[in-house]
């Protein structure tokens, strides 16, 4: 989503880094730069305007010597104000048994979904979790809840199935006197959404906050509302009051504007961003990391967390001794790709990642996507043990032979070789620009 505004930006600085020493015009025309780049991501006229205001005092204030490169030192400033201007990166810090965390927002903007996925979320750790919706307007809303929450093992759902005819306002008593009984960690209420905002809809929700007593009311919010988010803020916030917000797809093609103004325009801090629609598709908001993404320092942190839920250690030694060795075999091959479903899928890691458009052009001559990885799986299961470690021996009979045992043509064998032959060649790129070595040593290789 920062994508062009990041790419810009880093346009900016490379024009600075030529320029040597320091000169105010140089600092005046990145900062003239910076000002359209932050509009064009849709960042609002006022905000883009406090920002270069605060960047230039900061400049100024600084006394730029010649010792420092210039664009080492406006960087600074402007990731040290961007980091200010996104605000305090605090999520959720789970209180006394139960935390009751209540969902609100507009029809379809993604409550039920980041219900799901709070759940999962917050129920790492052995925390017990509990989910309920109040959500009776659009059939088959609880439901879809249910279903999510089946995905979350040890966790309560409430109301029970069959207890189809209960309104609104039963559903949140019935769900205080089950979390009496069960003693979750944490409650998540998911709500109903409106198309627009109306005196019912917040009647409603004033009532289930009334009941439940929630610690925090988060405003889930698409991020593809554009500057409206703005307004729907302002009126939950005054109807219900919202201590903090949510943003979902930010996988989409939005600008990201919305991100870097809600805090000073709304004075409410993001606490999470969802970037798709799988249930680990959630990431706290953290404000230094977004401020390294957007100048294009890459997104190595959330990488590693994320690699870190799936890939151990000592796993990943192995991987990087093996494509060092060269004796990385299409078993390790298969592993990785199952890793990378796991991750999120090959783009939501290459967006994370410094030089994306480098590696991402590199993927396609390769022809590596997500929706082939299936059906790559599927060829290399049709391998024999010896196939598998040694590709060097699969000559056309073998590959008659794997395609037809995978239901796949031996024109896709070829493919996965070469995909596989293009993969180390990848890793061993990103291990001569550092990249690699970089991800490995933080993931304590
Ligand atoms: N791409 C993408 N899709 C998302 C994201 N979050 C939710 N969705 C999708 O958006 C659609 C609507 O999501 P819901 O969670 O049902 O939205 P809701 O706010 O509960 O909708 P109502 O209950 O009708 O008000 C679903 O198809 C979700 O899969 C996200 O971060 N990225
Ligand atoms: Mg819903």
């Amino acid at each position: 989503m920062f994508d062009s505004f990041s790419n810009r930006i880093s346009g900016i600085f490379e024009k600075l880094r030529r320029s040597g020493i320091l000169k105010e015009e140089d600092v005046d025309a990145a900062l003239r730069e910076i000002r359209i780049a932050l509009l064009e991501a849709d960042v609002s006229l006022s905000v883009a305007k406090k920002f270069i205001e605060d960047v230039r005092a900061n400049a100024v204030g600084q006394n730029v010597v010649r010792s420092i490169s210039p664009e080492q030192m406006v960087t600074k400033i402007v990731h040290d104000r961007l980091v200010e201007l996104l605000g305090p990166s605090e999520s959720i810090s789970v209180g006394a048994k139960p935390h009751k965390i209540m969902l609100v927002g507009l029809q379809g903007a993604g409550k039920t979904t980041t219900a799901g996925k709070l759940a999962k979320f917050l129920g790492k750790n052995n925390r017990k979790i509990m989910v309920t919706s109040t959500d009776i307007h659009r059939p088959a809303a609880i439901e879809q809840l249910r279903l999510l929450s089946k995905r979350i093992p040890g966790s309560v759902f409430c109301p029970p199935e069959g207890e189809n005819n209960l309104s609104a306002d039963e559903i949140c008593r019935l769900s205080i006197k089950t979390a009496e009984k069960e003693r979750p960690d944490v409650l998540i209420v998911d709500t109903a959404g409106r198309l627009h905002i109306d005196e019912v809809k917040m009647d409603e929700l004033a009532r289930t906050k009334e009941i439940i007593q929630p610690k925090d009311i988060m405003l889930v919010v698409d991020i593809m509302t554009g500057q409206d988010a703005f307004n729907i803020a302002g009126r939950f916030s005054e109807s219900i009051g919202i201590n903090g917000i949510i943003l979902t797809r930010l996988d989409g093609d939005a600008r990201g504007g919305v991100a870097l103004s809600m805090r000073a325009l709304t004075g409410c801090a993001i606490k999470f961003l969802c970037t798709g629609e799988h249930l680990d598709d959630i990431e706290t908001f953290d404000a230094e990391r977004i401020a390294d993404r957007l100048l294009g320092m890459g997104d190595v942190v959330s990488l590693v967390e994320k690699a870190q839920e799936h890939f151990s250690s000592t796993e990943a030694a192995q991987a990087a001794e093996k494509l060092q060795t060269g004796t990385f075999t299409f078993d390790d091959f298969a592993d990785q790709m199952r890793k990378v479903s796991k991750l999120g899928g090959i783009k939501s890691i290459m967006k994370m990642l410094p030089q994306t458009q480098q590696l991402e052009n590199m993927m396609e001559t390769h022809g590596i996507s997500d929706k082939i990885v299936v059906r790559n799986l599927a060829i290399i299961g049709s391998m024999t043990k010896k196939e598998r470690a040694n590709h060097r021996i699969l000559n056309g009979s073998r590959k008659r032979r794997i395609a037809l045992g995978s239901g796949t043509t031996v024109q896709e064998v070829n493919r996965l070789l070469k995909q596989y032959e293009g993969t180390l060649d990848i890793f061993k790129k990103m291990k001569k620009s550092g990249g690699m070595a970089k991800i490995m040593s933080m993931m304590g290789v």
